[in-house]
């Protein structure tokens, strides 16, 4: 057992759980034409109810008794169906009754959508459900569901803790590893319908005539499961791969190229997404380069794909030397002009928050700022900022705070999830990208609760209004166990896990205090970078009077980019919550807090906190040692030794380095450091990924 099968473990369930779906689930019956997504459907659910069942659930011709009919289109009207509002990727669930015959029906408009429904109701069976009277419809709120592979041509992957890419280039297109397929089957059933196969910091390569045969390979692979395929488009390709001498979005004959290029992917695979860009940002090119605007370079790649269906994901991520007051503004500052002058079937693709994937950032003050565009929502899946693989940190939580925070920008409900899905300002596309944590590692994303990072990522693109507890309870019991002791510890830590690293790292709204480059533990002294916000001490402010980043009036007035009513409370020291404190204040050392201790005694406390609920989690993983696998307990409890001791390792540099400014003692109670300031500056890491 080492976890290659993730979440879709068809093994035996225990005999009590089995017999509830005895007269239920018996044989599988098409209803449908038998495509190539019908017949990895039935395919899927036929393995899937014989394993855990314990018994043949073949495909067979006939509807007797115990049958599931997968149905499309118009034999829905012979059971009375509506699929009027399920759309392409939408389906029902539902049990009928037809004399003594009890049916169970999955319908849809599209064979995509009966893949979906397979997925729900195998997992209903995994996880124990009754489905004696089902009556589910469920439809996904956003329409790109897309991981982003930060993935190189090397087979090195940027921010992967996983090992190599699973994309082998050098053996495409003749050898397709069965892997691809785990994949596809990983994603579908989750209800990811896309995936952006290289990095974002890109290379021309990729769009060379081999390397379209290639992805062509990978996207024949995907295109059962409902996946299609997209590319990062290196802004510089005209001039790198086609032998001009300018990329100048305004040059027809660069816009030419481009087109020429769209029809050539197109036609080797007609069902190709589109392109996702990074331009002008950290070293990319970009329009600027020749003048021109993020919307002028959009717009021509938008016109290359747009005969052909596609898309354009175009990055807000950018920040640039000529604004060194604060970065958090920058990307507001750049597209927010440009609102209403991009192509339709351009996304502007949005990280949660104006910085960079931190353990915490409030929500992103763009998401409400270009009504007339639609925004994509950018995640990030693998960890570069929540302790790579080895710590245990779900990050739903995370999500779900960002996606039901409220902007305010048409009244009370204008949340960001409203404004990612469209409903709120009435787009017609709408999209969310996860950057995957998947490499060639046996158990995929480097680690075992890692996996549940992909999953919940899935299940939160599908509904964002879903419950990360929920989420992660499925996900249990469908990884682990269905013991409901076992679920409720494993549960309780996965819960509790993401505010666990943000008080280890960074409580109380700091950020960005990660070791230089690789990001790699604490360093939050570091300041003679090359760009003032490169460096740690940019972010935290810390002085001996104080720390925090004034982001109000007296300071970057950055909460002015958010709507009057957010930017009130995040601009009142009384009012911010105590979450986003020194995100948005510099605060003095001995400021009173509402727990009654001063800042500092709080900051002590919450880095303790941390600690000390990492270190609770040994204690309740090890009471699972014999009810899970030997395999992977193991190696769940060696990464938590690993946490506990990088837990202890930021805390302690952290609190030497803000008591060498502010000259005070701990608190009573408190443990002083292990080591002096000066050995943690003095650690080095050149095995650490990112190097
Ligand atoms: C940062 C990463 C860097 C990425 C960049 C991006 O450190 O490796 O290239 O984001 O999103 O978080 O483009």
């Amino acid at each position: 057992e080492d976890g290659y099968w993730l979440w879709l473990r068809y093994d035996e369930l225990p005999q009590e759980m089995r017999s509830q779906y005895r007269g239920q689930l018996r044989q599988i019956v098409l209803e449908t034409e038998e495509t190539p997504t019908v017949s990895v459907a039935a395919r899927e659910l036929s393995d899937g109810l014989s394993g855990l069942l314990g018994r043949n659930v073949p495909v067979s011709d006939e509807g007797a008794r115990g049958a599931i009919l997968l149905v499309t289109g118009e034999a829905a009207s012979l059971y009375d169906l509506d699929l009027s509002d399920l759309g392409e990727d939408g389906y029902l669930l539902r049990t009928l009754t037809d004399g003594r015959r009890k049916l169970t029906v999955i319908a849809a408009n599209e064979d995509d959508g009966l893949l979906y429904g397979v997925f729900h109701l195998l997992r209903l069976v995994q996880t124990g459900e009754d489905i004696s009277d089902l009556n589910i419809t469920s439809v996904p709120r956003i329409d790109i569901r897309v991981l982003n592979h930060w993935d190189n041509l090397d087979r090195t992957v940027e921010r992967g803790y996983a090992g190599q890419s699973i994309w082998d280039w050098h053996k495409l297109p003749d050898y397709i590893d069965p892997r691809y397929t785990d994949y596809a089957r990983a994603n579908a059933s989750i209800g990811i319908n896309g995936t952006v196969l290289t990095n974002v910091n890109a290379n021309a390569t990729v769009l060379t005539p081999p390397y379209i045969e290639k992805v062509a390979a990978v996207a024949d692979t995907m295109r059962p499961y409902g996946i299609q395929v997209y590319l990062t488009a290196r802004f510089s390709a005209p001039i790198e791969i086609g032998g001009l001498e300018t990329a100048d979005p305004a040059d027809p004959a660069v816009q030419a190229w481009w087109a020429g290029k769209a029809d050539e992917i197109y036609r080797k695979i007609p069902d190709f997404g589109g392109f996702l860009v990074k331009a002008d940002s950290e070293g990319q090119p970009g329009p600027h380069t020749y003048h021109r605007t993020h919307a002028e370079g959009a717009n021509m790649l938008a016109d290359a794909v747009a005969p052909h269906g596609g898309v354009v994901m175009w990055r807000a991520f950018v920040y640039s030397e000529n604004n060194p007051v604060d970065r958090h503004m920058q990307a507001y500052d750049q597209f927010v002009p440009l609102d209403g002058k991009f192509r339709s079937n351009v996304i502007i693709q949005t990280k949660n928050g104006a910085i960079d994937f931190q353990p915490r950032e409030p929500f992103h003050p763009l998401f409400g700022a270009m009504p007339e565009t639609p925004l994509g929502m950018e995640f990030q899946i693998t960890k570069e900022y929540l302790g790579f693989a080895t710590h245990l940190a779900y990050l739903a939580p995370m999500w779900s705070e960002v996606l039901r925070a409220d902007t305010f920008v048409k009244g009370e409900g204008s949340t960001v999830a409203k404004i990612i899905d469209g409903s709120l300002e009435g787009h017609e596309i709408s999209a969310m990208a996860g950057v995957s944590n998947i490499g060639s590692d046996r158990n995929w994303t480097g680690s075992q609760f890692d996996q549940a990072n992909w999953y919940a990522f899935g299940r939160l693109a599908w509904d964002p209004a879903a419950e990360p507890a929920e989420i992660a309870e499925d996900w249990v019991r469908m990884t682990f166990t269905g013991d409901d002791g076992a679920v409720g510890t494993i549960l309780g830590m996965m819960m509790e896990s993401r505010e666990a690293v943000v008080n280890y790292m960074t409580p109380l709204g700091l950020g960005h205090l990660m070791g230089t480059g690789h990001h790699y533990g604490p360093a939050p002294w570091v300041s003679e970078l090359g760009r003032p916000e490169w460096n740690p001490v940019y972010y935290h402010k810390a002085d001996e009077d104080g720390i925090g980043f004034d982001r109000t009036k007296s300071g970057s007035n950055a909460v002015a980019q958010y709507s009057d009513a957010v930017a009130a409370e995040f601009a009142d020291l009384e009012a911010v919550p105590e979450e986003y404190l020194l995100w948005f204040h510099h605060v003095s050392w001995d400021y009173e807090m509402p727990s009654g201790r001063t800042l500092w005694e709080e900051l002590v406390h919450r880095y303790t906190e941390g600690v000390r609920t990492v270190s609770g989690w040994r204690g309740e993983w090890a009471s699972l040692e014999g009810r899970i696998d030997e395999g992977r307990y193991r190696q769940v409890a060696d990464f938590l030794r690993v946490q506990e001791k990088e837990a202890r390792w930021w805390r302690d540099a952290c609190l030497a380095y803000f008591m060498s400014l502010n000259g005070l003692d701990l608190p009573a109670g408190y443990a002083p450091p292990a080591r002096t300031l000066d050995e943690y500056k003095a650690m080095v890491f050149p095995s650490a990924p990112g190097n």
